[in-house]
């Protein structure tokens, strides 16, 4: 084993994207193992691998862990992007909940049938811009440091950042009525290591395409 960790995921962004940013801004580099069919998937479950029988699943220090959540928690803490205490951690887990709930609204957007598709946008638009994107400004306004949490970088400026991006990616211009995020986005997208991963050749997995939307829907859903 080389020891890098190992993600078993699809070769696409999904659940497991937020984890891949979060090592390459701890700068480890990783390996990773496409699953391409539904059999692909199939093997991993009936060779006990996956504790709910699901992706993503992280294999590392000796663990093969899954859930998303418990996996971001552990790499956060072992890489120091979790706060310096406990208080700055309760408010860099609901920052993040919050980035987790928009995420999944995006990410979830281009499996809806075609009919559905425009009304998700919008709602999908909506919450964006108002329920989620004023109070990461806010929070940035009223302490007016360049991270979210404690003045230093943790999992929570990370995680916005790749929202921030993927969000312009559905709608350029989407943070217009944000100055204070577009500040922010283009500081923590200078830090090396993120730099890095923005750059093209790097493990960071662009937006899907139909192909891949169907390739998923077979494993996943059918
Ligand atoms: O966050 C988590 O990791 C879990 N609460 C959910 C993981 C999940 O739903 N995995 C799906 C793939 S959809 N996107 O990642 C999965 O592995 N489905 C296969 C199955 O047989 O349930």
């Amino acid at each position: 084993m080389s020891g890098k960790p190992k993600l078993y995921y699809v070769n696409g962004r999904g659940r497991m994207e937020p984890i891949r940013w979060l090592l390459a801004t701890a700068g480890v580099e990783f390996e990773e193992s496409f699953i391409e069919t539904k059999e692909d998937l199939t093997k991993l479950q009936k060779d006990g691998f996956l504790l709910f029988q699901q992706v993503p699943m992280v294999e590392m220090d000796g663990m093969k862990l899954v859930q998303t959540r418990a996996i971001a928690n552990y790499i956060a803490t072992k890489y120091n992007l979790y706060g310096k205490d406990l208080k700055e951690r309760a408010l860099i887990d609901m920052y993040v909940e919050g980035m987790f709930d928009l995420n999944e609204l995006l990410i979830m957007y281009e499996i809806q049938p075609a009919d559905k598709k425009e009304q998700y946008f919008a709602n999908m638009m909506d919450k964006a811009t108002n329920r989620y994107f004023p109070v990461f400004e806010k929070v940035l306004k009223d302490h007016g440091k360049d991270f979210l949490v404690g003045n230093q970088l943790s999992r929570a400026d990370v995680q916005l950042l790749e929202i921030l991006l993927m969000a312009e990616e559905f709608k350029a211009g989407i943070l217009a009525r944000f100055p204070l995020l577009q500040s922010f986005k283009a500081r923590i997208s200078n830090i090396p290591t993120i730099k890095k991963f923005l750059q093209p050749g790097s493990r960071r997995k662009p937006p899907s395409d139909e192909d891949d939307v169907d390739k998923v829907i077979k494993i996943f859903f059918s």
